[in-house]
């Protein structure tokens, strides 16, 4: 049999691709350009599989266009570019990357979480600008980190990294809510207290932001939720854009209805919202929550081995729908 063919749609780690080079014939975006579908779906025409780094929109159209696709590896574990709807009913196999990053973005969220707290990045900002003459006593004083409230909405694997760096590392008291509990177990082991979305938006000292975007996830922190949480709060978000009104949040920001954010997602990014540049409490990365090169390379291989898995004829490893097996055989 010929050798079945990939898309990598997006530049990775030259490691994967030397890999994915051993198994497939592979076509790569040297450029590193971001495809728009049509495009994405012209580079798509004789491919069996694509690895996407979870911008790549594939729906019930790319698919009608694609008939000789198989499987779509997302590089990523959010896969809310995917219709998994359209996908399974296509016989389309997706897959997503899991765990490989669990760690890594549990550490960032901290990291965000500590220099929105302690005005790091405004701080520095201000030195650099020449503009530290003196010592004041309320020089950039932020929020106590240690021994506070910290909220999580989204208590999957990820959140649960934060919980155990809050409650372990930081003596924090958590609070989370999620659409289910964990179990009795995982709470004790997060040191994790689940209550409702409004109890943790008022006491919360700090809220992190860690759940799957969704329909009915967009906008979960508006400008009603924003009135809800103390005036010293902070909000971090590393989940997706969508989840928070970035409109609202500057207004927050500006207002001082909430003390700062940390926000590396954002809606519509790569663009930011005008009004979150032009606030000094806020602190703005360009989504690199994932963003070690061990943890790049890992998710990159997560999604080679499901290519290599479903071109295989063997199941997926991390598979995110089950194809319908009639339009599966179809394409196969
Ligand atoms: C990725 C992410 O960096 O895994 C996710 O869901 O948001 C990030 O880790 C991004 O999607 C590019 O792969």
């Amino acid at each position: 049999m010929s050798r079945r063919k990939i898309l990598i749609a997006r530049a990775i780690d030259p490691q994967v691709v030397a890999f994915l080079q051993q198994h497939f014939d592979v076509t790569t975006n040297a450029a590193d350009t971001v495809w728009s579908p049509a495009q994405l779906a012209a580079q798509l025409q004789g491919q069996d599989g694509v690895l996407t780094t979870g911008s790549e929109r594939i729906d019930a159209a790319l698919l009608a266009a694609c008939p000789q696709l198989k499987v779509v590896a997302n590089m990523a574990v959010g896969f809310n570019n995917f219709d998994v709807a359209a996908m399974a009913q296509a016989g389309v196999q997706g897959t997503n990357a899991p765990d490989v990053l669990t760690e890594t973005t549990a550490d960032f969220g901290f990291a965000l979480l500590m220099a929105t707290a302690r005005r790091v990045t405004e701080s520095e900002h201000y030195l650099r600008a020449g503009q530290w003459t003196k010592w004041s006593y309320d020089m950039f004083a932020g929020a106590e980190v240690h021994g506070s409230t910290l909220g999580i909405i989204g208590m999957g694997r990820i959140g649960q990294g934060i919980a155990k760096r809050g409650a372990h590392g930081f003596g924090m008291n958590v609070v989370y809510h999620n659409r289910s509990r964990l179990s009795p177990a995982l709470e004790a082991e997060c040191k994790a207290r689940y209550v409702s979305k409004d109890e943790l938006l008022r006491t919360a000292d700090h809220v992190v932001l860690v759940l799957p975007y969704t329909a009915e996830n967009h906008h979960t922190i508006g400008a009603a939720e924003l009135a809800q949480m103390q005036p010293t709060a902070t909000l971090i978000n590393i989940a997706r854009g969508g989840i928070v009104d970035d409109a609202a949040l500057a207004q927050a920001l500006k207002a001082g209805q909430i003390a700062a954010a940390g926000l590396d997602v954002f809606e519509g990014e790569p663009s930011v919202h005008p009004a979150l540049l032009t606030v000094p409490n806020v602190v703005l990365t360009p989504h690199i929550a994932s963003a070690t090169v061990a943890t790049r390379r890992a998710m990159g291989r997560l999604a080679a081995d499901n290519l290599v898995a479903v071109l295989g004829g063997q199941a997926p490893l991390t598979p995110v729908n089950t194809p319908d097996a009639a339009a599966r055989a179809v394409r196969w």
